[in-house]
């Protein structure tokens, strides 16, 4: 497998990615034969039967069947080639094997959530065995986004109220870039992912691992690894600079305007409710962006992600 990449793309990652590239530079070189062709041959027409001095009189022919069936009939079957195999590999990245494990992708501004078979989930970073088919089953829960990963060489809308499928088989154990492919408002480039390959046994041994840190781990420590995982970094900070949505640090406890101008004390409960029904209460100066994150979090995550705001003093 090559393992270089070129310069326009990184090396192939997925089974259908060598195929891909293959028609991509088929098809890119000959377009480059061809324009080579026309071009030169135009200029070179245009250099020879220039005009030169007084006119003289036009040629008599007007054309050449044997000239005109030939570069209709090359072309013609060039394009249908392309058609065939492009075809078949369309098929092929459409068809998603019978055997493949399902992982539903949800995307919303500015982050992704993965959840997996049997209840796992994790944010921003997917892992997947490698050499198995995966079937990504992806969804948005406000605007378009597209799910790129250039090194497997897919690339699929996701869009709210309907569900999109993009599959894959990854061939090396390693990290690859995921990015947000359709523009989405304001965090849009920051909205980058990571598909994480590993081994069959680290895969499994992943999926048993996400659910036992938690209940192990102190509530603040873990609602601070939350603060990371679940993303709230991306539109919070703990050391008071503003970002999309209003700083953590020194909030417990204090007094917020909302934006028809009554003011709140943050305790446990305006907590809970800004995170499960974000615009029940929307604070004054910030747009009403805030996803929610009803039916994502259980419980104790939301019971750690209290307790580590309130850690967060002044
Ligand atoms: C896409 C950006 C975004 C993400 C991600 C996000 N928030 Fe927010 N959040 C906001 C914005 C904007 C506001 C202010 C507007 C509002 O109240 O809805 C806000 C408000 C809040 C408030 C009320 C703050 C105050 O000063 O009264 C809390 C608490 C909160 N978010 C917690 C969280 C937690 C916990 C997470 C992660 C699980 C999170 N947010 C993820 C954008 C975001
Ligand atoms: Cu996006």
């Amino acid at each position: 497998m090559d393992t270089t990449g070129t310069l326009l793309m990184p090396p192939a990652g997925s089974t259908i990615a060598g195929e891909v590239d293959a028609i991509f530079n088929l098809i890119l070189y000959v377009s480059i034969f061809f324009f080579i062709l026309i071009v030169g041959l135009a200029a070179f027409f245009v250099f020879k039967y220039r005009r030169r001095g007084e006119p003289g009189l036009t040629s008599g022919v007007d054309h050449n069947i044997k000239l005109e069936l030939l570069w209709t009939i090359v072309p013609s079957i060039i394009v249908v080639m392309f058609f065939v195999v492009g075809f078949r590999l369309f098929l092929k990245m459409n068809i998603v094997p019978a055997n493949a494990i399902e992982i539903k992708v949800t995307a919303q501004r500015w982050m992704w959530t993965f959840d997996y078979p049997d209840g796992a989930n994790s944010v921003n970073t997917m892992v997947v065995p490698v050499n198995q088919p995966v079937k990504a089953l992806l969804s948005s829960t406000d605007v378009i986004h597209s799910f790129f990963v250039p090194d497997f060489r897919i690339k699929m809308d996701v869009l709210p109220n309907r569900y999109t499928v993009a599959w894959f088989e990854a061939v090396r154990i390693g990290e690859y870039n995921l990015f947000c492919a359709e523009y989405c408002g304001k965090g849009h480039s920051e909205m980058l992912g990571k598909i994480k390959v590993v081994s069959e046994d680290d895969y499994k041994e992943w999926l048993e691992e996400s659910f036992k840190v938690d209940e192990s781990m102190p509530l603040e420590e873990y609602g601070e690894s939350l603060y990371r995982s679940r993303a709230c970094n991306t539109c919070h900070t703990t050391d008071g600079s503003g970002s999309v949505g209003p700083t953590f640090k020194g909030i417990y406890g204090h007094q917020v305007i909302l934006s028809d101008l009554k003011t709140v004390t943050v305790d446990e409960n305006y907590i809970r409710e800004s995170i499960l029904d974000p615009r029940a209460k929307v604070v004054a100066g910030f747009q009403p962006v805030m996803p929610t994150y009803q039916g994502r979090l259980r419980d104790r995550e939301i019971d750690a992600l209290i307790a580590y705001l309130k850690s967060l003093k002044e």
